[in-house]
């Protein structure tokens, strides 16, 4: 049971590829069979998601319990985002719309189904769903991600229809603090308000997944971030669900605003800023491996992620198109974009080795405008997010990433849009882009986060390794003085479909 939860964390020692999970390049030191479970999964691979894309199916419309930061007219916060409605499908659509995703991104490798209410509320549609699509398109994972009220009930189920991944969502062990975040839940046909419910959810979240890693699957949890509430307690959290086998954490900062109409965003609960979240999740790492890449993304969410290709595959759209979903195809595909993810994972170590024996007690976070593929290729002006990464004399490590409006608008920069954008990158000393125009470049300059455009479509932990190089150069020589850069806002309720 444990066999999972207990190999390394996400990194080796210096100047080596990172191993471990949430981040892993290698096998490291994990056992094959998880290996194979996990290397082309977005989700829980940090280095898959710049390669690999996931689906969602909005199969799932209803709700067994009612968490404070969610609007039932939403979708699942747990593991979407709030603010669109998605378009709910029958099994049989749902699989159409598996086929034709499958022929139009063959990278597309996870069916995760994730609400738009719970997977498990609504059992016979999700394992419809999940058995039609793996009789029709055998070479998918699939995923489903679950409050855990109903879980136990169903782990024999999840076992039978190959389901390889579980997402449950625990944001408390305590009932006391459970009762700050769970209005009521719905249980043995009864509804239960406060502590009653929390401790109910809690033990039955707990429950279902020791249940699941005995039988070997693999469980990530999901936990919101609420400051003021749930915090300081989310290390005991991570604690608790490691000693249960969990493979992945993810903390998320919560998305809270007023016009979500939750509790939270009526009340004027606020989430974490970037440096918050991340000294949370750097508390918890090195006790089990975290995940740092989520999007929160849609119940209907289709490609990369950090993409969205929903509206592409509107029911409309899916009965209109071909379907020609062909295995070998797919594999041929699959191979060259390894071809391209092992390449980008040797110019780092070679770059790596670059720093010879030198090591510095400096770290920086720059900013990274990418489409995916590993690659800096997008352009400042239309980036929708910016990638963070970590560099020290150890590599590049990915540490999340920013959501932004985008700044070019019909041809033309917004100047308030400008200054959000630097917000959510303050803490980063660069911004790596493919092109950047001269007045957002003068802009960030002022700001104190150089623009660097000369590593246009060039792998990205190896460029921003090479410019770490020379930034230390510059330090030691006396031509930059090293700052810290403090804080960033984490932008709420951005809607990546919507910029
Ligand atoms: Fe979907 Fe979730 Fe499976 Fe991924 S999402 S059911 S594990 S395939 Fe991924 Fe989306 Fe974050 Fe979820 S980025 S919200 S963690
Ligand atoms: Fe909303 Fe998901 Fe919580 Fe249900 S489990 S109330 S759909 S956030």
């Amino acid at each position: 049971m444990q066999s999972a939860a207990e190999h390394k964390g996400c990194r080796t020692a210096a100047k080596t590829a990172q191993a471990g999970c949430g981040s892993q390049t290698s096998q490291g030191d994990l056992p094959s069979e998880i290996w194979e479970k996990v290397k082309n999964h977005p989700c829980y691979s940090e280095e898959a998601h710049h390669h690999y894309a996931r689906m969602h199916v909005a199969v799932a419309p209803a709700c067994n319990i009612q968490c404070n930061y969610c609007n039932r007219k939403y979708d699942c916060a747990n593991e979407s985002r709030p603010g669109v409605v998605s378009e709910k499908l029958t099994p049989e659509q749902a699989v159409r719309k598996v086929l034709v995703v499958a022929t139009t991104i063959p990278q597309m490798t996870v069916l995760g189904i994730a609400g738009p209410g719970d997977a498990l509320a609504n059992p016979e549609k999700t394992f419809k769903t999940f058995e039609l699509v793996a009789k029709a398109a055998p070479d998918i994972k699939l995923c489903l991600s679950t409050n855990g009220l109903a879980l136990p009930d169903h782990v024999d189920t999840i076992v039978r229809s190959k389901i390889d991944h579980v997402t449950i969502t625990i944001n408390t062990i305590d009932p006391e603090i459970g009762a700050k975040i769970y209005r009521w839940i719905f249980f043995n046909h009864k509804r239960y308000t406060g502590i009653d419910a929390a401790r109910i959810l809690t033990d039955r979240q707990l429950q279902g997944l020791e249940m699941l890693s005995e039988r070997g699957i693999l469980c990530k949890v999901n936990s919101v971030m609420i400051p003021h509430i749930n915090d300081q307690h989310l290390v005991e959290v991570n604690k608790a669900v490691k000693a249960r086998g969990a493979f992945l954490h993810n903390i998320m900062p919560l998305i809270s605003a007023p016009e979500h109409g939750t509790v939270f965003g009526l009340n004027g609960q606020c989430g974490p800023t970037a440096q918050e979240l991340k000294t949370l999740q750097d508390a918890c790492e090195g006790k089990m491996n975290m995940m740092r890449h989520c999007r929160q993304c849609r119940a209907d969410a289709v490609g990369l992620i950090g993409e969205d290709r929903s509206a592409e595959f509107s029911t409309d759209q899916i009965m209109k198109m071909d379907v020609k979903y062909d295995l070998a195809t797919r594999k041929a595909y699959q191979d060259r974009v390894e071809d391209e993810r092992a390449a980008s994972v040797v110019a780092h170590q070679q770059e790596l080795t670059q720093f010879a024996a030198e090591t510095s007690a400096i770290t920086v976070l720059v900013a990274v405008a990418t489409k995916g593929s590993g690659l800096i290729n997008e352009h400042f002006g239309h980036a929708k997010e910016f990638q963070v990464y970590e560099l020290s004399t150890s590599g590049a490590k990915f540490i999340g990433h920013r959501r932004v409006d985008v700044y070019c608008q019909d041809g033309y920069g917004e100047e308030d849009r400008l200054s959000t954008i630097i917000r959510g990158i303050h803490d980063c000393h660069a911004v790596f882009v493919a092109k950047i125009g001269g007045c957002p470049k003068s802009n960030l300059i002022k700001a104190g986060i150089e623009p660097v455009d000369q590593y246009a479509h060039e792998f990205i932990e190896k460029s921003t390794i090479a410019w770490f190089r020379s930034y230390l150069d510059k330090v030691k020589s006396g031509d930059v003085q090293h700052e810290e850069r403090g804080d960033a806002a984490i932008r709420q309720g951005a809607l990546i479909s919507a910029a």
